[in-house]
């Protein structure tokens, strides 16, 4: 490393020195040399006539002052400084850059044949010098000018205003945005697209053209795309009053993108993945992840963009209040308990493991060097856990006041996560004093109850603790506040009703205190209870139930969340004892009673299919791993394998009969068809590991009129590596190679592949024709799926995957340092291996920090997981 990158810290914030009214772009697009012209008119708001701006990477041609050659001016690191400026004033800037050159997919760069951009976090200063921070708010007007016939579109933020032809080919279009906006925002595209075309009529009677632009040839698959645009504007009107304010948004569909998508105002710009489906080429899960962004993206217009952050340390501001937004959206219109339960093991599974690693940072981080690096599970996941939290406290007609509330004050401002809460508290009356802890303390508390019935005086007391552990980045953690929601069931099944000092209270206990006694009055009987339901706040929970207490809820807990999570906590038990077993040679056990609780569940007539698959899917190796603070990688596969083939084996009967009787015909996607292919594709996960799983496997394969059952029967081959596996991936693959996209399904399973060749495959899978670590989506597939989803052969005692992974990390930090950044965290949480695996690892840490060009991304990682 040449020198230590500087960290920048969240109270030294200052307010901008001048401010930016209207800033006119001109882009020149050209391959490798693109001239961008940056005119703003300027103004001093402090004393000082020094303005610095923000630049990377930048080829400067020229800086002029009201039309004159401005000459006061340094290059420096990072930037621009001018100085001995008047108040006001006209700044032209003009850079030219290399957008072909351009692999990290950050400012201008080209996917395939197309121009693009990528400005969030800080990618518009890899455009032009510019006052590039979520605080200057501009209005923009954008000139694009290119070769007519290769770019036939060109498009930027906000209006078409005018456009003409020049000579030489080429032509231009002059876009304009009326919202002032931060330069994060910004986009622009160009490019030879299909687009599809449609339009919505807001609540209060305004059209607006909605235009879908996919590479040529895609057009039938965009169409679930532009329905869930539809139902996105819908809902943010039916459930939130928010209306959208443009009189055109637009979606561009690109193949190289480092991220989901992008909510640029008014242009969004996607990542492939998130757009396009047919039955053919996607999965279910595809469908429902398109729904989702889509979404997502929608919301930020409100969330995000007429509210924006006042500097990045208040990123989930925006971010987990849309990702709790996009939750809603897919719960209202889809299985809220379904919904619930895939939210809930992102938070259990990779957001705790987060939070217990060398990265550890609270939902508004304090210290950042690279901001890209805070685009984090902890940001977005936990911080719509915060916003669920805060909607429990206050319920939604007090919450959907406060959000009015929030706008009235900060529509067109950049705003912080203080003055969200401000408004939630303001408009509620509730007290949200020390529930403002959770952004500010990182770490996973542990939430330990014990119950104690007293049949004399007919109470039932609940003693709560809350412990949060020391994480790497803070010493000292404080007692949050809790909203701890809990139900009483008597022994037939009953809810008992929660009394305290002869009154009736809310199911949603204040957990306020380090410990704290609830004592109920008037209980007839010792109840079973129903402990943090819907997970109504982001803690590990504590309670020593029997076997026979869980299984009860599993049955009788008034919902479904709970029912699910009952199940959860018995095979957790069963997973633990069992993995203890192994580790002293012993062989894995499952009692008749828990093997009898899972049959009951897949004889039920009352739940629907979807809610069943959940109930019947393991815990994954990552959420188990985050039970312990020394994984034995091994011990954990092998046990979760034992009790998925005892389950298969015991209730071999009852999944046929599921599998058999759920068969459908014609492909649709709506959620009750997709509800039974999810637990007809879980019965074949058991069933493939019977004895007749491969020709069972192999039918489904070959009979498969959608892309849910293919993927399904080949990753049930894969994972229980059956005789069919090789010709399945075989045939997938001459009948895919040429679409990146749908091969990402093969690579990702080559990539999780528990055989023991993995690795070797994997290599050569690298050499087929689909792949490329140019690809951020393949590279994903393939390496990311390996180093996330294939613990066994990853952690090779061998040594052999860590070296695979730093040779990659190697090579992808000079071509996209952010990808690499995100590929790298398996590596930094190396503590929880035993000491072989530590020096093995650490191994590869340190040649990455020994290299000259270590980029911020990996830098900031790399230096932390090695101070832990
Ligand atoms: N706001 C973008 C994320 C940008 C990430 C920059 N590294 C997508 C989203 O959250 O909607
Ligand atoms: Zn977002």
């Amino acid at each position: 490393m040449a020198h230590a990158p500087q960290a920048k810290y969240r109270n030294d914030y200052q307010s901008p020195s001048h401010e930016i009214t209207d800033l006119d772009l001109t882009f020149d697009l050209h391959d490798t040399e693109t001239l961008v012209t940056a005119v703003s008119q300027v103004k001093q708001l402090q004393e000082s006539a020094t303005l610095f701006l923000d630049g990377e990477n930048l080829n400067l041609k020229g800086v002029e002052v009201n039309g004159e050659q401005w000459s006061h001016y340094q290059q420096v690191d990072g930037g621009l400084e001018l100085t001995e400026l008047p108040k006001q004033f006209e700044l032209t800037i003009t850079t030219l850059i290399n957008p072909e050159a351009n692999t990290a997919l950050e400012g201008l760069y080209k996917s395939g044949g197309a121009f693009c951009t990528q400005c969030e976090a800080e990618g518009f200063r890899r455009i032009t010098y510019y006052m590039d921070r979520p605080d200057v708010l501009a209005r923009y007007t954008t000139k694009v000018i290119a070769d007519k016939e290769q770019f036939p579109f060109l498009l930027s933020n906000g209006n078409r205003i005018a456009e003409g032809d020049l000579s030489g080919g080429r032509h231009w279009v002059q876009w304009q945005d009326p919202h002032p906006k931060p330069a994060y925002l910004f986009a622009l595209v160009a490019g030879d697209f299909d687009v599809l075309r449609d339009q919505y009529v807001t609540q209060s009677g305004r059209n607006v053209a909605l235009e879908i632009f996919v590479d040529k040839g895609n057009l039938d698959r965009a169409h679930h795309a532009m329905t869930s645009l539809i139902n996105s504007m819908k809902w943010d009107e039916t459930r939130f009053n928010l209306e959208y304010d443009l009189d055109i948004y637009m979606i561009v569909a690109v193949d190289f993108f480092n991220m989901g998508a992008m909510e640029n105002k008014g242009l969004n710009i996607f990542n492939s993945k998130f757009v396009l489906a047919n039955e053919k080429t996607a999965t279910d899960t595809d469908y429902l992840g398109i729904e989702a962004v889509i979404g997502h993206e929608y919301f930020h217009n409100w969330t995000g963009n007429r509210v924006t952050c006042r500097d990045w340390f208040q990123l989930s501001l925006k971010e987990g209040l849309t990702v709790f937004r996009d939750q809603e959206f897919s719960s209202d219109l889809g299985s809220r308990a379904v919904n619930r339960i895939g939210n809930v093991r992102i938070i259990r599974g990779p957001q705790f493991a987060e939070d217990a690693s060398p990265m550890s940072h609270p939902i508004r981080p304090e210290k950042v060097i690279e901001m890209n690096n805070f685009y984090t599970l902890t940001v977005y996941e936990k911080g719509s856990e915060v916003i669920r939290m805060m909607h429990t406290l206050l319920g939604e007609v007090a919450f959907q006041k406060g959000m009015a509330l929030y706008f009235e004050r900060h529509d067109g401002t950049a705003a912080t996560c203080e003055d969200f809460v401000e408004a939630m508290e303001d408009a509620s009356g509730v007290d949200l004093k020390q529930f403002r802890l959770w952004y500010s303390q990182s770490g996973t508390p542990t939430v330990t109850v014990t119950s104690e019935y007293d049949a004399s005086s007919l109470t039932y007391a609940l003693t709560i603790e809350q412990k949060t552990e020391t994480t790497q980045d803070q010493s000292e953690k404080y007692a949050l506040h809790i909203p701890f929601d809990i139900e009483l069931y008597s022994s037939n099944g009953d809810v008992i009703e929660l009394r305290c000092n002869n009154q009736k209270i809310s199911n949603v206990l204040n957990v306020t205190q380090d410990k704290q006694t609830f004592v109920f009055e008037n209980v007839a009987e010792q109840p079973v209870p129903s402990l943090l339901r819907e997970f109504s706040a982001p803690v590990k929970l504590e309670y020593a139930y029997s076997d026979n207490e869980l299984i009860f809820l599993m049955v009788h807990a008034r919902n479904e969340f709970a029912r699910w999570d009952a199940g959860q906590m018995l095979l957790a038990k069963y997973i633990q004892s069992n993995v203890e077993a192994v580790r002293h040679g012993q062989s894995v056990t499952l009692p008749d009673s828990v093997v009898d609780a899972f049959r009951g569940v897949l004889l039920s007539e009352e739940l629907e299919p979807a809610f069943i698959a959940e109930m019947m899917s393991l815990p994954s190796h990552n959420e188990v791993s985050g039970w312990y603070k020394c994984v034995d990688v091994d011990a954990i596969a092998l046990v979760l394998k034992a009790i998925k083939l005892t389950l298969a084996t015991e209730l071999e009967d009852e999944f046929s009969a599921i599998y058999h009787s759920l068969e459908q015909g014609e492909y649709s996607v709506d959620h009750a068809a997709i509800g039974k292919r999810s637990l007809r594709n879980m019965a074949l996960q058991y069933l493939a590991m019977t004895e007749k799983g491969n020709e069972l496997v192999q039918l489904q394969y070959q009979k498969a009129n959608n892309m849910t059952d293919t993927i399904a029967a080949m990753s049930a081959a894969n994972s229980a590596q059956l005789a069919c596996r090789e010709d399945l991936l075989k045939d997938y693959s001459s009948q895919w190679k040429h679409d990146g996209l749908v091969m990402d399904k093969w690579f990702a399973i080559q990539g999780s592949n528990p055989g023991e060749n993995a690795l070797e495959v994997i290599r050569e899978s690298m050499a087929h024709e689909a792949f490329s670590l140019k690809n951020p989506n393949r590279t994903r597939s393939l390496i990311g799926s390996f180093l996330n989803m294939n613990p066994v052969n990853f952690h090779a005692k061998s040594g052999e995957g860590y070296r695979f992974a730093g040779e990659i990390l190697r090579e992808m930090n000079s071509s996209n340092p952010q990808v690499a950044s995100r590929l790298i965290d398996p590596l930094l949480k190396f503590r929880k291996y035993d000491e072989e695996r530590q020096a093995l690892i650490i191994a590869e840490l340190e040649s990455l920090k020994a290299m000259d060009n270590l980029a911020n991304d990996l830098f900031e990682k790399v230096t932390k997981a090695l101070e832990s």
